[in-house]
């Protein structure tokens, strides 16, 4: 799915801007609020997460079905003859759509963009569109969501014994298992856009061939390949009307070549690079033989390979070792919403913190991200939403299927970004009972690893975040491309020992070793309140959460294997509220108002002396 954009044959209409917004009930809303105006609406800003926008009611405790409204008009002339299509960049969790009081349709999944074709449902003059969206999770979403009264931290009737058998007092609520808030509504743009009527569907660019071992600035011959889909009534007969333009990065035309799929080779070609971003456009026309027939599209890309080899994690060639974190998309008051501004904050901080990469736990980012960290060569490992999973979802097969569709969609929207490198199936999979449970994980992993490679047109490498366990017995993660590690010793395990941790690490180590996988940290840490100090940096100080990278991090240096550090997590951010967590979790180096810890300026001196290659 393209996204959005305006040229010559197509107009993008934002629908961003303040919505009418209503809580409704747990399990349905009124179906009267998706044809007539919300009565006695409050004010909601889209893009954004609405648990945090308005303090009369506490929106952070919503179970069930919020219904945004608002109302559009569109001049006649912009639409007609036109094919429009209405797109959400993402709704979380679920939605139900509805344009001039006609359901449009459903999607399920609150991390992905879906759209609808309304050609001939949008009117010139004045539209309503409703949206209601539940925020529920629960064993067949991703995430995963408990059910009764399992709780992530702490419980509501466990220890009461007045409570009656089956009785439960504790209101209905979100139980997710996972750590992060359950923010949810329109957290993405949503956006009319137009295009002509036959239009080009897709577009595709894969890297063929590169000349290896380039410095930066230099140039040597390179092979693209690129496929054009072609939607609309004269789709199947318009293959040979295509033509791609390649634009180097200013703009000048570099190769050009007809038909809807191809190979390009460009003698002097600059490689995309982490930390030296090179992008070209794939400059898409199709000419028709009226003008409802003549589409166009810009596509970025990057030429870079990426490939595992012995033990190495190869971008262009050359063995790559990823420095940086977890992110989340957390901020004040925007909660999950999409913020340009705090993306290019973060992005400058990633360069300030010396990093070069970082992976988007636990679920897919909106777009806008992915796009800077192309322009600023910045690698990322694109993660799904299978946070929380545990036997016996693995024998799920709804969940399963859901979990393909992820898995495609994501891998549909992400695959020409350079930045790109690795897909994640899943996070924290808990697959380590031994036996038929762990057995039964394999059989549930094994095709979606085949999946996300074949559907893949580049082909990247694919991995699986696994929790700390008993690695022993966990049969999945040594089949994934490179194994990636999440580790607390030190935190959870062994806490406030960084001796054992360090000797309960190399154990594992020593483990993996003999795998012949290349390994990386995907998360390492420790909670630790900015303000709180120690002479001998005791759990939560900022000097603990500095010794500890410092002692992990000269563990993984004696191993030539080891081929990244993402630790726990760049900055805090919001969870549910628990026993464990003090307005959210601590692990950030940075606070959530995006101030260094002390220990981001040790990692800021440490990953300064790592080169990207080597
Ligand atoms: C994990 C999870 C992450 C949590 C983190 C923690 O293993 O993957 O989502 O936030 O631990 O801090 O507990």
């Amino acid at each position: 799915m393209l996204y959005p954009q305006t040229n010559d044959a197509r107009l993008v209409f934002s629908l961003d801007g303040v919505w009418d917004f209503k809580t409704a009930g747990e399990t349905d809303y009124p179906t009267e609020w998706t044809s007539a105006a919300l009565p006695e609406p409050i004010p909601m800003a889209v893009p954004g997460s609405y648990n945090d926008q308005n303090d009369m009611t506490d929106l952070y405790d919503v179970y069930g079905w919020v219904v945004y409204q608002r109302t559009f008009s569109l001049p006649e002339r912009t639409i007609e003859g036109q094919r429009v299509v209405l797109r959400f960049d993402a709704a979380t969790h679920a939605a139900d759509v509805y344009l001039n009081g006609e359901k449009l349709g459903s999607h399920k999944g609150g991390f992905l963009p879906f759209e609808f074709d309304v050609t001939g449902k949008v009117k010139a003059g004045d539209n309503l569109l409703a949206v209601a969206i539940d925020n529920r999770i629960n064993q067949s979403t991703l995430p995963i969501g408990n059910e009764g009264n399992v709780a992530f931290f702490g419980s509501d009737n466990a220890g009461i014994p007045s409570v009656e058998a089956g009785k439960r007092w504790a209101k209905p609520q979100n139980r997710p298992n996972f750590d992060f808030f359950n923010f949810a509504g329109l957290n993405r743009h949503v956006e009319l856009y137009t295009t002509p009527e036959t239009y080009i569907a897709d577009v595709a660019v894969t890297t063929k061939s590169v000349t290896e071992g380039l410095g930066e600035g230099e140039t040597g011959p390179a092979t693209i390949g690129y496929e054009v889909t072609l939607g609309g009534e004269f789709a199947a007969k318009r293959d040979d009307h295509v033509t791609v333009t390649i634009q180097d990065e200013f703009g000048n035309t570099v190769a050009t070549a007809t038909g809807a799929k191809g190979e390009i080779t460009l003698p002097a070609a600059h490689l995309w690079n982490p930390g030296a971003a090179y992008l070209y456009t794939a400059h898409v026309d199709l000419a028709g033989f009226a003008e409802s027939e003549s589409d166009e599209y810009d596509q970025t890309f990057g030429i870079r390979t990426v490939e595992v080899k012995d033990q190495k994690f190869l971008i262009n060639g050359k063995p790559f070792y990823f420095k940086g974190f977890g992110k989340h998309e957390d901020s004040y008051f925007h909660g999950r919403g999409t913020d340009q501004l705090l993306n290019v904050k973060d992005v400058s901080l990633i360069h300030w913190l010396n990093a070069n990469s970082f992976r988007t736990s636990h679920y897919p980012y909106a777009e806008n991200m992915y796009d800077l960290c192309d322009r600023e060569g910045i690698v990322i490992i694109d993660e799904t939403p299978a946070v929380g999973m545990s036997w016996p979802q693995y024998t799920n097969k709804p969940l399963f299927e859901h979990h393909q569709q992820v898995i495609r969609d994501m891998i549909a929207r992400d695959k020409n970004h350079p930045s790109v490198v690795m897909w994640s199936l899943a996070n924290e999979p808990w697959y380590d009972q031994g036996g038929e449970k762990s057995e039964s994980a394999l059989k549930y992993f094994t095709p979606l690893y085949e999946l996300a490679h074949e559907v893949d047109p580049q082909n990247r490498p694919v991995t699986i975040v696994c929790c700390q366990n008993d690695y022993t017995k966990d049969l999945v993660t040594r089949t994934m491309d490179v194994v990636c590690l999440n580790r607390y010793y030190g935190w959870y395990n062994l806490s406030g020992d960084l001796d054992a941790a360090c000797y309960a690490l190399n154990y594992e180590l020593d483990w993996w070793e003999k795998i012949g996988k290349p390994v990386m940290f995907t998360e390492y840490g420790a909670d630790t309140m900015e303000g709180v100090h120690g002479t001998h940096g005791k759990m939560w100080s900022e000097e603990y959460q500095r010794d500890y990278f410092a002692r992990i991090d000269a563990e993984i240096d004696k191993r030539p294997w080891f081929i990244g550090e993402q630790l726990w997590n760049f900055a805090d951010f919001v969870t549910i509220q628990g026993t464990m967590r003090v307005e959210g979790n601590r692990k950030g180096i940075l606070t959530r108002d995006r101030q260094p810890k002390m220990a981001a300026h040790f990692l800021r001196d440490r990953w300064a002396k790592i080169p990207n290659f080597g």
